[in-house]
């Protein structure tokens, strides 16, 4: 049954995503409104709304998501050249509430981010 956040929905397989990497613990798959040529979303399978409510024991979570950022530019060919946005609040533009991490590349991309 669909639940009130679409990540959930596609951690669960209810709602569909192309999906390019998966552990036990961790989901990840192709932004549907990509920024870049690669956009890809990072996301824990348990459901934390953001950043700011991690709590000490989702360290290695968080953990896990670096790591799987790591495996994910290898697959993608972009290891020598991508960048990570982690947006908190709807001020700095987080849309869906539940963590994910944006691996953006193969663009160039400016400093300091907008
Ligand atoms: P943010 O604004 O940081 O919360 O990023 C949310 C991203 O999620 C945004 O780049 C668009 C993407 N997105 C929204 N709905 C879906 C969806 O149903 N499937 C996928 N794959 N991505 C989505």
């Amino acid at each position: 049954m669909a639940t009130d956040c679409i990540f959930c929905d596609i951690v669960a397989g209810i709602r569909p995503a192309t999906k390019v990497y998966e552990t036990e613990k961790v989901l990840a798959f192709r932004d549907t409104q990509p920024v870049a040529p690669t956009h890809i979303l990072i996301v824990p399978k348990k459901h934390i709304a953001r950043i700011a409510d991690i709590e000490t024991d989702d360290a290695s979570l968080m953990g896990e998501l670096l790591l799987a950022a790591k495996v994910i530019a290898g697959q993608e060919g972009v290891s020598d050249g991508f960048r990570l946005v982690v947006n908190n609040g709807p001020s700095a533009g987080q849309s869906i509430f539940h963590i994910h991490l944006h691996l953006l590349a193969d663009r160039r991309m400016s400093w300091p981010p907008g």
